[in-house]
């Protein structure tokens, strides 16, 4: 078909590869998977995830990407670790595969993925006009209901980049999140939300470096596994890690914050490569070099949760 010829890492796919995609490995690999629908984006597109599940009573693992619209290489990654864990022979990863249940929303921000495929390359947030404004759509990782707009986090004038929306989950992409994520976050130990770039991994809080999260150590050791691993690659990559607070800028609204506010204990933003040289353009050249990072990461970070 056409998906299985065009589709892959050598070069960025557009939605309707990655939808494509996604139905033959439901298919292909329908006793381990099942598809879910995050919700309807306001351009009417479904926002679908993929489950893989090899056994009951998994510790879950929820990893959203593409939450904005112009960093492709999260929904690379996230496509590329989906095929990895269902068709790697390697034994630490079919470990990793197996052991736990892993919940992937590879494009959150549909409408805005699309509009940077055909009209603008740089778009970032949602497509949802605003109705007192010619600008249009919101930063939907400052739209969840979590100290939404406190301490200015985030901004209410449309258009400006980090726009939080009118009012909390103004936007459907991030309600139907929220609401997905709700049906399963008992399940759910561990949530990593994709975005780029930058190098860093970010735990909570975003919208007050005065305050920190109880399990605070927890949280930057799992980080530190990440990092560590990451650079023990022949990459040279390095990540930091912190709060987002203190490591990047005030921020409220965000997956994470929400997650973590809804019990899920170990929620990270993974700002992935590079570190501005590309920016949001990184070549596709770098997706499987930052998809193998990503997965050793993981394994590390997933490794060091284990004896917390
Ligand atoms: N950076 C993130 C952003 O949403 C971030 C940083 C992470 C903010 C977590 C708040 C919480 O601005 C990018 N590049 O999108
Ligand atoms: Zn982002």
């Amino acid at each position: 078909s056409r998906a299985t010829s065009t589709f892959g890492w050598k070069r960025y796919n557009n939605l309707a590869e990655i939808e494509a995609w996604l139905d033959e490995i439901l298919e292909k690999y329908s006793d381990v998977t099942e598809g879910f629908v995050v919700g309807t984006s306001y351009e009417g597109r479904t926002i679908r995830g993929i489950k893989i599940s090899y056994k009951e009573g998994n510790p879950g693992v929820f990893i959203e990407s593409n939450i904005h619209a112009r960093e492709w290489i999260t929904s690379a990654t996230a496509t590329w670790l989906i095929n990895e864990l269902l068709s790697s022979e390697d034994e630490l990863i079919r470990e990793l595969a197996e052991n736990h249940d892993w919940y992937f929303v590879p494009v959150l921000n549909v409408d805005g993925f699309v509009y940077t495929h055909e009209k603008d390359r740089m778009w970032r947030k949602t497509r949802q006009p605003v109705s007192h404004s010619t600008c249009i759509g919101a930063d939907a990782n400052r739209n969840f209901d979590v100290h939404w707009m406190e301490n200015g986090g985030a901004s209410d004038d449309p258009c400006q980049f980090d726009y939080a929306g009118t009012h909390p989950f103004s936007e459907p992409e991030v309600k139907g999140l929220a609401e997905y994520l709700g049906t399963v976050k008992d399940k759910v130990n561990v949530l990593l939300a994709f975005h780029s770039y930058s190098q860093v991994l970010l735990s909570p809080y975003g919208h007050t470096d005065e305050e920190v999260p109880d399990n605070f150590n927890d949280l930057l050791h799992v980080a530190k596994a990440y990092a560590d691993a990451v650079e023990a690659l022949p990459y040279g990559t390095n990540y930091l890690y912190g709060s987002t607070a203190k490591l990047l800028y005030m921020s409220s609204g965000a997956t994470n914050d929400y997650a973590y506010q809804q019990g899920i204990e170990i929620a990270y933003t993974v700002e992935m490569r590079d570190r501005g040289t590309f920016a949001f353009v990184l070549p596709p050249a770098f997706i499987i070099p930052n998809a193998e990072e990503t997965l050793i990461g993981i394994i590390a970070l997933l490794a060091e949760c284990k004896k917390l």
